[in-house]
């Protein structure tokens, strides 16, 4: 038995190999798991599941054999991708979970999200996200012509990189007791993230208990990956 878990491919028209990266990736290696898990900022931009692009076609189509093969799929959201909605995990035949899951997996209970909720010390991105994050702004926006959200989306895009560009590494990480409280909250022995790009495996100690974050590496020039099996967790990381 063994669960595969990734995030943040970023994928876009403008990186073709992340996405045959990630096409190899699903026939060459998902097809042998048991489970594949996607943890947000899957696409790089989503402004609704009515952009019907060929890239977004190509990709339903490699997840859609997977999951028609038996092989389950799961989505949580990023900040990039939050508004894939039913419609596209239709199409592509995955299914969304809440922004955070709790799995039990060989008797560990393993805590899943995408990571952005746990970065609580850069106040200007929380703020931006309670905002999009707000259901009749999300009506409001995806009742806008293609057009409208596509010239929307790409002044906030460069807006944002803009401002992340004045914050420092540090209000950019986890906050460690937003790391702790929501390990607590769970009562996980380990989470599994995103987000942040720095791929590790830190050890967390709450009081006498032992627990992990593992975080997943973005896939620039590289795959990555969690996979979870008889043997344990183990980070990995893999050629295109
Ligand atoms: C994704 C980020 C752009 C960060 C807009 C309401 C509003 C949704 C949206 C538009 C932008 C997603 C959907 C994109 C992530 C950015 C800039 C910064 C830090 C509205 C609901 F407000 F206009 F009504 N959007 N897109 N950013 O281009 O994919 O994560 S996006
Ligand atoms: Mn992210």
């Amino acid at each position: 038995m063994s669960t595969y878990i990734i995030a943040d491919l970023h994928l876009s028209e403008d990186e073709p190999a992340i996405t045959a990266g990630f096409i190899h990736f699903i026939q060459q290696q998902a097809i042998h798991a048991d489970s594949l898990y996607i943890l947000g900022d899957f696409f790089n931009y989503w402004i609704g599941d009515d952009d019907d692009t060929p890239l977004h076609q190509q990709v339903a189509q490699a997840l859609k054999q997977l999951t028609a093969q038996g092989i389950p799929c799961y989505f949580i959201h990023g900040n990039r991708d939050f508004l894939i909605g039913k419609r596209y995990a239709e199409q592509c035949g995955m299914t969304i979970l809440p922004q955070e899951t709790l799995l039990e997996i060989d008797n560990k209970r393993i805590l899943i999200l995408h990571g952005d909720t746990l970065c609580i010390d850069d106040a200007a991105y929380q703020n931006y996200r309670k905002k999009v994050h707000t259901p009749w702004i999300q009506r409001l926006f995806l009742t806008l012509p293609l057009f409208i959200r596509r010239r929307i989306a790409q002044k906030m895009r460069q807006n944002s990189q803009y401002a992340s560009s004045m914050k420092s590494e540090s209000i950019m990480d986890v906050n460690p007791q937003a790391v702790i409280s929501t390990l607590q909250k769970y009562q996980a022995d380990w989470m599994i993230h995103g987000h942040t790009h720095r791929p590790a495996v830190h050890p967390v100690s709450i009081g006498d208990k032992q627990c992990y974050r593992g975080v997943l590496g973005a896939w620039h020039h590289e795959g990555s990956a969690f996979i979870i099996n008889e043997q344990g967790i183990e980070l990995i990381f893999f050629p295109f």
